[in-house]
């Protein structure tokens, strides 16, 4: 199997400018050399077009900002992916903020095989356009896959919902908002918070969530937003929350994943250089993708 690597260089789901440079800081720590360098062949398909906010002049929508943008991008990315995986390849799908998911998800299952879903995040990502405190997109696109949210964005691929709740997993949460916590608990996505981490070990809860994702599907699609790990070791993200996965923890989580075997595409998300120290997040993120990759002491 050969890694595609695809660039999503969108800021448009988020507040804050610079994530649109996160498929640059990920290359630049080494990607591709590091991947190869595990015996995998490599290939970089280069970025999706995406327009700058700079770009659009028209009425901005309050709850939905950049609505037909994001529409666009994610219906991109969808065929892009969809073609990765038919022709037999694992897609690595470098963001840009976590909106883009909504395509990578849609395209995941639109194949004849089934997936489960582990989404790494300090979020839920389950709001819709009547929660959402902010507007931000990249609030949305777990909801958007469990088929909640703006027809524009649950309709890509022309079928929804993307993803059935039981086979869908939120690790390292920690930054819930309010009515974003109601569909959490209406739609039955299992949610392992940080608090469950620390009690239980990031062995327990991983060894249950690939049980979970993994449970009469053909694969698991892994979501890294990199705000799941502590600011401490991911600096660089728009949203940082205190509290996070260890550095350690989310080696731990990688490797439990990579020998499941049941990986079979990833979007590393929300990598912003400019907010970052010395680009580590995007070393902490290349890293990840080693152990996931199978990276081992010996
Ligand atoms: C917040 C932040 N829940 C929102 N979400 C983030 O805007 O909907 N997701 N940062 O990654
Ligand atoms: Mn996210
Ligand atoms: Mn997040
Ligand atoms: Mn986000």
């Amino acid at each position: 199997k050969e890694l595609h690597i695809i660039g999503v260089p969108s800021d448009l789901g988020q507040g804050r400018r610079g994530v649109d440079m996160g498929p640059s800081a990920i290359r630049y720590a080494g990607l591709s050399g590091r991947l190869e360098g595990l015996g995998y062949h490599v290939r970089d398909l280069g970025n999706i077009n995406v327009p700058t906010p700079e770009m659009t002049k028209a009425a901005d929508h309050k709850s939905l900002r950049y609505l037909p943008e994001v529409t666009k991008v994610c219906t991109d990315l969808f065929g892009m992916v969809n073609k990765v995986v038919k022709d037999g390849h694992l897609p690595i799908i470098l963001g840009g903020d976590h909106s883009i998911a909504i395509g990578s998800v849609a395209a995941m299952a639109n194949q004849d095989q089934t997936y489960g879903v582990i989404w790494f995040d300090a979020h839920g990502d389950m709001n819709t356009e009547e929660t959402t405190p902010t507007g931000n997109i990249h609030g949305m696109p777990l909801a958007v896959s469990l088929g909640y949210g703006h027809p524009d964005l649950v309709n890509i691929g022309g079928f929804q919902p993307k993803i059935k709740s039981g086979n869908v997993v939120l690790v390292g949460i920690r930054s819930i908002d309010e009515d974003e916590a109601k569909l959490m608990k209406q739609a039955g996505v299992k949610a392992y918070t940080m608090a469950e981490i620390d009690k239980r070990g990031m062995a327990a809860v991983m060894a249950e969530a690939i049980q979970i994702a993994t449970d009469g599907t053909d694969g698991v699609h892994l979501s890294l937003d990199l705000d799941a790990l502590d600011p401490t070791f991911a600096p660089g993200v728009g949203t940082p929350v205190n509290g996070g996965v260890t550095y350690r923890e989310g080696h731990l989580a990688m490797e439990m994943l990579a020998a499941s075997g049941a990986v079979v595409s990833v979007d590393v998300v929300e990598v912003n250089p400019i907010l970052d120290k010395q680009n580590q997040t995007a070393v902490m993120a290349v890293e990840l993708l080693q152990s996931l990759f199978g990276k081992t002491v010996m």
